[in-house]
C-alpha cells in the first residue's frame, strides 16, 4: 500500500462521508450529542467500523464492478453472504492496513434475475444504458474522479411509478434505482468509547435518551450466534426525491449503524491497553445483516 494510494483512498472516503452527512441529519445529531455528553471531543475520534454500498446485480454493474475500486486501493475480499428471501448477495472487504483505522467495506447486490419479469424489465429499462463496466474507464488513482463517479448518475432518474412498482416487490431494488452508490451507512464502533458508552446496550440507551429512532426489526440489538458481534442502527432518514416526471415523493435515504466487537475468548486475559482490532471479533453476520437491511424498509421508516 503506497502512501499515494492511501491519500487517494482518503479523498474518496472523505467525499463519501461529506455527502452522506449532508443527507442524513442523524449523523450530526448523534455526533453533537456525543460531544455534549463528553463521550468525544470531536468527530475525528470516532472509529468507523465499516461503510456499506448497495448495487444492482446486472451486467457491467453490481459487486463485480464496484469492488474493483476498493480492490485497487488494497482492500481484500473476504466472506460471502447470502440473503435468500431478499434475493441479495454480499461480501465484506478488509482494509489494506490496520494502522490507519480504515473502515471495513460491506457491498451487497440484488440478484435481479430472481425478480419477476416485470421488475426485471423496469430495472433493465434504466440500467441497460450502461453498456460497458464504468469502473474500467475510471482513473482509480484520481481521488476526485472516483469521488465524482460515486455520486453521479449511471442511469436516468426513475419515474415515480417505476419506483413504486419496484418498492412493492423489492424495497432494496427501489432504494438502489433512486439512491445508486450513495453511502448506505457508516458505523460507529462503540467498544473503544469511554466506560458508560462502550457496550451496545449502553450506547443504545444513550441514543434513545436523545430521541434517535432505531430499527426494531428482529429486536433493536442484533447479536451474532457466537455473541461477539452486536449491532444496532437508526431507521433511514426520509429524503424528498424528485422523479423523472417532476413528481416529488418522500423516500428512504441512508442511516447510521453502531457496532460492538467483543474481545475474542482466546485474548480474554490481555490487559485492556494491549487490545487492538486484531483481538476482536471480525467480519459480519448474515442473521444480523438480514435485519439491518430493513433500516430503509417502509415498515421501519414509518414506525
Ligand atoms: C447493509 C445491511 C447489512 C451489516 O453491517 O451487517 C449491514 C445494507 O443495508 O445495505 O450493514
Ligand atoms: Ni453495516
Amino acid at each position: 500500500m503506497t502512501k499515494q494510494l492511501i491519500t487517494v483512498l482518503d479523498t474518496v472516503l472523505k467525499g463519501l462521508m461529506r455527502r452522506y452527512s449532508e443527507r442524513v441529519p442523524d449523523v450530526h445529531r448523534i455526533i453533537n450529542a456525543m460531544i455534549n455528553e463528553g463521550i468525544i471531543k470531536s468527530a475525528d475520534e470516532i472509529e468507523n467500523d465499516h461503510i456499506a454500498f448497495r448495487t444492482m446485480g446486472v451486467r457491467n454493474l453490481g459487486i463485480a464492478s464496484l469492488e474493483k475500486i476498493f480492490l485497487h486501493y488494497g482492500y481484500e475480499k473476504r466472506d460471502p453472504y447470502n440473503f435468500a428471501e431478499k434475493k441479495l448477495s454480499a461480501y465484506w472487504y478488509a482494509p489494506p492496513t490496520i494502522e490507519q483505522n480504515l473502515p471495513r467495506i460491506f457491498v451487497s447486490e440484488l440478484r435481479v434475475p430472481e425478480l419477476s419479469k416485470n421488475a426485471q424489465s423496469i430495472i433493465h429499462n434504466y440500467t441497460d444504458v450502461v453498456t460497458s463496466d464504468p469502473v474500467d474507464s475510471l482513473d482509480l488513482n484520481d481521488g476526485a474522479a472516483v469521488d465524482q463517479f460515486l455520486h453521479q448518475s449511471l442511469w436516468p432518474v426513475p419515474k415515480l411509478a417505476d419506483y413504486q412498482a419496484l418498492l412493492s416487490e423489492s424495497e432494496y431494488a427501489a432504494w438502489v434505482i433512486y439512491n445508486r452508490y450513495y453511502l448506505n451507512h457508516f458505523t460507529i464502533s462503540v467498544h473503544n468509547l469511554k466506560p458508560g458508552f462502550n457496550t451496545i446496550d449502553k450506547f443504545v440507551a444513550f441514543l434513545q435518551r436523545h430521541g434517535i429512532k432505531l430499527n426494531s426489526a428482529g429486536g433493536i440489538v442484533k447479536v451474532s450466534p457466537d455473541g461477539g458481534l452486536l449491532q444496532a442502527s437508526t431507521v433511514a432518514q426520509m429524503t424528498e426525491a424528485e422523479f423523472a416526471d417532476g413528481e416529488k415523493f418522500s423516500i428512504a435515504g441512508s442511516y447510521v449503524e453502531f457496532a460492538e466487537r467483543q474481545v475474542l475468548p482466546q485474548f480474554a486475559d490481555l490487559p485492556a491497553d494491549q487490545i487492538s482490532r486484531v483481538h476482536r471479533r471480525e467480519g459480519f453476520e448474515a442473521g444480523n445483516a438480514d435485519k439491518i437491511f430493513e433500516s430503509t424498509f417502509v415498515a421501519q421508516v414509518n414506525q
